[in-house]
């Protein structure tokens, strides 16, 4: 399919770039990945020409920001990784997009770089690597609590989708994963992470109070849809604490929605359509991580969707929930 576009599109500058080595593997790829983030021009659009993606929003590469542990480093990097997005886009306006990488050691630097990226450079969201780290390596601070309500309420003013995307848990924190490292990142330890930070931004009433957030997840949903019917039918009988007004599946359904990046694979895909519906599906591939091949061999091929669909999930989607200038 011509026409894709594409949002778990990584890339990163000399001060990150090296971050997300322990976790891509250790199957020698790592030289290749570091020039396949660092590369904004004819290798990354060429992929992009080669598979039918016209269009992608790129993202700052993980844990990126969130594992700084000196806040005004993070605001500071962070800048400059959204500066180096930026100035991609302006080089290439009708292939990239950005999403926005952000401090949120501290919340209200997060609301401004956020709104810088929005107002000033044309940003369509953000994307943020999981829970972040603060001051000391053994911390980890998760966006439900109440410290982060002011900063939810700048995405929901200015009405953007929110990427909540993996990383991996801190050694310290990391005891049931003790003598397996293989399970902690991309294999199960992503999901695990990612599936428990969106369950408590549903368990924690965010959604009472900002009804129009949209949160975006990868991975076809990090084996929430999978899991949403028992969540909800074990919740009759244990909800201590559990600061939503409306069952936890209401809130998944109405604010969520998944991507493509880095499953390509039908059973899973067709639980994922089931359960979300054609509107709350969408394509990205997660490069580098994942080729653009693979995720475009498997999507343009797959037989679960009408051709309208594919399009719908493929494209409209996307144009729809970033309001992008394309038709
Ligand atoms: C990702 O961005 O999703 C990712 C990485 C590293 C390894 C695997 C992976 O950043 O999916
Ligand atoms: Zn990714």
């Amino acid at each position: 399919m011509q026409g894709k576009i594409a949002f778990e599109e990584h890339m990163a500058i000399p001060e990150t770039v090296s971050e997300t080595r322990s976790f891509a593997g250790d199957s020698g790829r790592w030289d290749d990945f570091t020039l396949q983030l660092l590369d904004v021009g004819a290798r990354r659009l060429g992929n992009m020409d080669d598979t039918g993606i016209e269009f992608a929003l790129l993202s700052l590469n993980a844990p990126g920001i969130q594992r700084i542990l000196d806040t005004d480093e993070a605001i500071r990097v962070a800048r400059k990784g959204n500066d180096a997005i930026a100035e991609a886009m302006a080089r290439h306006p009708d292939r990239y997009g950005g999403l926005a990488a952000l401090p949120m050691q501290d919340p209200d630097a997060a609301s401004a770089e956020l709104t810088r990226c929005i107002s000033e450079l044309g940003f369509k969201g953000a994307i943020v690597n999981g829970f972040t780290q603060k001051d000391v390596p053994d911390s980890a601070i998760y966006y439900d609590i109440p410290e982060y309500r002011p900063f939810w309420a700048t995405v929901s003013e200015l009405d953007v989708p929110f990427y909540l995307h993996p990383r991996m848990q801190i050694p310290s924190r990391a005891q049931n994963y003790e003598g397996h490292p293989w399970l902690m990142s991309a294999p199960w330890g992503f999901a695990v992470e990612t599936s428990i930070h969106s369950l408590r931004l549903c368990g924690s009433g965010l959604f009472d109070d900002y009804p129009n957030l949209k949160i975006v997840i990868g991975h076809l949903g990090e084996f929430i849809p999978h899991g949403l019917w028992r969540i909800d039918a074990r919740m009759r009988f244990s909800r201590r604490d559990y600061r939503g007004k409306r069952p936890l599946g209401e809130y998944f359904l109405d604010h969520f929605v998944v991507t493509t990046s880095g499953f390509f694979n039908d059973p899973a895909f067709r639980n994922t359509l089931d359960v979300m519906g054609t509107d709350k599906v969408l394509f990205c591939a997660d490069y580098p991580f994942e080729s653009m091949q693979d995720a475009a061999n498997w999507y343009d091929a797959t037989t679960e969707i009408s051709e309208e669909e594919r399009v719908r999930i493929g494209r409209t989607n996307a144009i729809e929930l970033f309001g992008l200038d394309l038709e």
